[in-house]
């Protein structure tokens, strides 16, 4: 037997992926992922997610074969079945469900962007199921929408310096991926990298993260203001006359009507709402303006409140009135390689008009008409239509790489649809979790070094190559499984390729190089260039960067960005506050987890063994709290249990509590999930109404200690 040493050349996958890496393998066994000095992308970086992919690959815990249920659901009764029978029985309930009721009465549910979404959406049009449940409204989405509206296209911060210059000023807004290791395409170790190459640095959070203590300006404003302090530092450009003329006039639309709008917003204005002084918001928004290049770097701060796509509006146009637009080091609108054929969630790239859904689509969703901007199910909506019946109640749902009991809110509405409303629920997982008990069907998936992939997801220039190194028990990439079924029900339209093989072949036909070629390879970078709007202008509708929004006002939402207190916040309900004085963030991304994911994997959960509730050490003596006591964290809904980490980086009225814990080392089926959910605080009101977004960054809470 060969125990040979081997490296190979592949990219991970433990977060949204970015991190090229050097797979080391004894014979055929994984025993070691490093950072790729050479990449790109990461230049050597590696965070402990990617470090424990050998220890997740090889768990003993692993799902590795079809599991049907075998006792009642969540009796944690299971039989072995093959792919086959697992297949032929989705297939079979299927097409029966469509039959006697109609094709939305299937939901298709996914977690995060992970590999699968190029084709979880694909078959879902492809069944012609507008019930599409994923977290897109808490993430992301509202800023690539508030992005798509305004200037065509998401921007992004230009960190790598293809034009010749790296950012002088990174504003770095509601994001943390320094610490957490990467988001969105963009490398913890290499936004690390431009923070202490560029002058100046403005981080707004309402925690003293790394980069902030380096920072020219740490703006720790109050949890979901952030609208606020936007429209303020758009005032004081504005007023102080520090806009790029030249920009605005000839490249934007609306720049007058904004100004007007903006008049009332000033930095006395938005001092009482954010907490930070009127001069400090000026000083921020002078150094903003007057250091060029500057770029933007967000996340989720910006999303997870009641107002994000109006502030993503905000921080989009802050960027335009200062002339940061697609310039090198600013916020630039990435070029694709041209050469790889893009993925495309639709059938037919054309079909979603720019949307995720058609408009016919839309209208049958089962959460139609809530919110103007909602373009997939509102998951809590949705699952108070599984438990109501009304409008109607869908059948059967397929959950792939998603554990909402953890991860959404309405987590006791969501446990009694799954187990006693939904006919049929499937769940594909790599491992058994707390939802995946109350499924019908149990599939096991294959992680990212048992996967063969053109990797193209986020938003940066380049495509990477992944190669399959390792096989665990009949684990599947779950695209082969949705091409297998998609196949059994006839969507050959949709997925016109024999297989997933063909299928990266032919995204790459065009380069001229086989799948292996590519992955010797290992990136290929699209050609950038810089100012493409002065030639080509924006993809709007007035061909301008749309600082007045003609296609949000045609949706009947604000054209210009406005300003929402959070529904349920000291200001807005003091009655309420008197009670639950604190206000909540319901976490920040841990480095060493993936949501609710790696609590199972020993090197990772050692670090961070218990859930986590960050107080202020005032507060906490106040309190009568010590460092590692433990307390429950109780909102008007219900209480968690949580362990104190005494932190003076956060302001004495607010706390952090991290997200979706529970306990694989636990009882099935639930495995501690109840104890120490956080989003079991919430309750199902406070949605932004452009969006649907639940304020999971600013709610309102007590700590007691147990
Ligand atoms: N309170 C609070 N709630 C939050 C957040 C927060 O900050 N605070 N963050 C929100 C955000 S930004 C998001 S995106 C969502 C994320 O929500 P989810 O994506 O549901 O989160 P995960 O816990 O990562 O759930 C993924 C599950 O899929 C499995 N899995 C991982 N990769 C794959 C794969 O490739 N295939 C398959 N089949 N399974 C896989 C994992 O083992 C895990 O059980 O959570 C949201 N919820
Ligand atoms: N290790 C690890 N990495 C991950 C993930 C993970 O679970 N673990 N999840 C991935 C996913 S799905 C996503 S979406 C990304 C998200 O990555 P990020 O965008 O970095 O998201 P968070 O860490 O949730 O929050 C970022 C920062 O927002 C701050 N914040 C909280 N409330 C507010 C507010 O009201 N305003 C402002 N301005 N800031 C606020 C928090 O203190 C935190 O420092 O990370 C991805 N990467
Ligand atoms: S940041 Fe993400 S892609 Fe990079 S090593 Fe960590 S898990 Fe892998
Ligand atoms: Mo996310």
């Amino acid at each position: 037997m060969s125990q040979g040493k081997k490296i190979v050349r592949s990219s991970c996958r433990g977060c949204h992926g970015v991190c090229q890496v050097l797979v080391h393998l004894e014979g055929d066994r994984v025993v070691k992922v490093t950072g790729d000095p050479e990449s790109p992308t990461s230049r050597g970086y590696l965070c402990p997610k990617g470090a424990a992919a050998p220890e997740v690959l090889y768990h003993p815990d692993r799902l590795t074969h079809p599991l049907r249920r075998a006792g009642k659901r969540g009796e944690n009764r299971w039989s072995k079945i093959s792919w086959d029978e697992a297949l032929h029985e989705m297939a079979e309930k299927f097409v029966r469900v469509k039959r006697e009721s109609g094709p939305e009465y299937l939901a298709i549910g996914q977690g995060t962007g992970r590999p699968y979404i190029e084709f979880t959406l694909r078959f879902a049009h492809a069944f012609g199921t507008p019930n599409f449940v994923a977290p897109g409204h808490v993430c992301y989405i509202p800023r690539v929408q508030a992005a798509g509206m305004t200037l065509g296209q998401l921007p992004v911060c230009d960190i790598y310096g293809f034009g010749g210059e790296a950012p002088a000023c990174v504003l770095l807004w509601g994001c943390n991926v320094t610490e957490s290791g990467s988001a969105d395409g963009m490398c913890g170790g290499m936004l690390a990298r431009a923070l202490r190459k560029a002058r100046r640095v403005i981080v707004v959070d309402p925690r003293r993260i790394g980069p902030a203590e380096r920072a020219d300006f740490w703006l720790q404003l109050r949890p979901g203001t952030d609208g606020a302090l936007a429209l303020a530092m758009i005032h004081t450009i504005i007023t102080e006359d520090l806009v790029d003329h030249d920009f605005v006039d000839r490249y934007a639309f609306g720049f007058d009507k904004l100004a007007e709008h903006v008049r009332p917003f000033t930095p006395k204005w938005a001092e009482p709402i954010t907490r930070i002084p009127a001069e400090i918001i000026r000083g921020a928004a002078r150094m903003y303006a007057t250091t060029k290049p500057a770029c933007l770097q967000w996340g989720n701060g910006v999303d997870m409140n009641g107002c994000n796509f109006q502030t993503a509006r905000a921080l989009l146009t802050l960027s335009a009135i200062t002339g940061n637009v697609d310039l090198p080091g600013g916020d630039v609108l990435w070029v694709a390689p041209t050469k790889v054929k893009p993925k495309s969630l639709f059938v037919n790239r054309d079909q979603g008009g720019g949307q995720f859904l058609s408009p016919g689509m839309k209208a049958r969703m089962v959460t139609a008409g809530q919110f103007p901007l909602a373009d997939f199910c509102h998951p809590p909506m949705f699952w108070q239509s599984v438990k109501s019946g009304k409008p109607y109640r869908v059948r059967a749902m397929w959950i792939v790489g998603s554990n909402p009991l953890l991860t959404q809110t309405q987590s006791l509405t969501i446990e009694r649809a799954l187990r006693e409303h939904l006919e049929f629920t499937v769940v594909s997982d790599f491992f058994m979790t707390p939802t995946a008990q109350l499924a019908d069907l149990v599939l096991p998936a294959a992680t990212w070094l048992e996967q063969d992939d053109v990797v193209s997801l986020h938003k940066i220039w380049c495509v990477l190559a992944r190669k399959k190194v390792a096989q665990i028990g009949e684990a599947r990439d779950d695209r082969d499984v949705i091409f297998d079924l998609a196949h059994r029900l006839g969507l050959h339209e949709a997925f016109p390729w024999k297989d997933r093989k063909q299928y990266l072949d032919w995204l790459l036909e065009d380069t001229g190089m086989t799948f292996d070629e590519f992955c010797e390879r290992g990136i290929l970078v699209g050609e950038m260039r810089y100012h493409k709007y002065r030639e080509e202008g924006f993809h709007t509708p007035t061909g301008k960067f749309e600082l007045f929004s003609t296609v949000a006002e045609h949706l009947g939402v604000a054209a210009l960005p406005v300003y929402r207190e959070p529904v349920l916040s000291p200001v807005s309900a003091p009655g309420v506050a008197a009670k639950y004085p604190l206000i909540l963030i319901a976490g920040n991304k841990i480095r060493e987890f993936f949501h609710s994911e790696g609590r199972q994997i020993a090197s990772l959960r050692s670090r961070n063994p218990d859930p986590l509730v960050e107080i202020h050490p005032e507060t906490a003596a106040s309190l009568g709290i010590e460092d590692g006591d433990w307390v429950w964290v109780e909102s008007p809904s219900t209480r968690v249990r949580m362990k104190a980490r005494l932190f003076d980086g956060i302001a004495p009225d607010v706390v952090n509590a991290q997200h979706a814990w529970w306990f694989p080392e636990e009882d099935p089926p639930e495995y501690g999930w109840k104890r120490s959910s956080v989003n079991l605080l919430f309750g199902d009101a406070g949605f932004d109404p452009d969006t649907g977004t639940e304020p999971l960054k600013c709610y309102l809470c007590r700590v007691v200690k147990e």
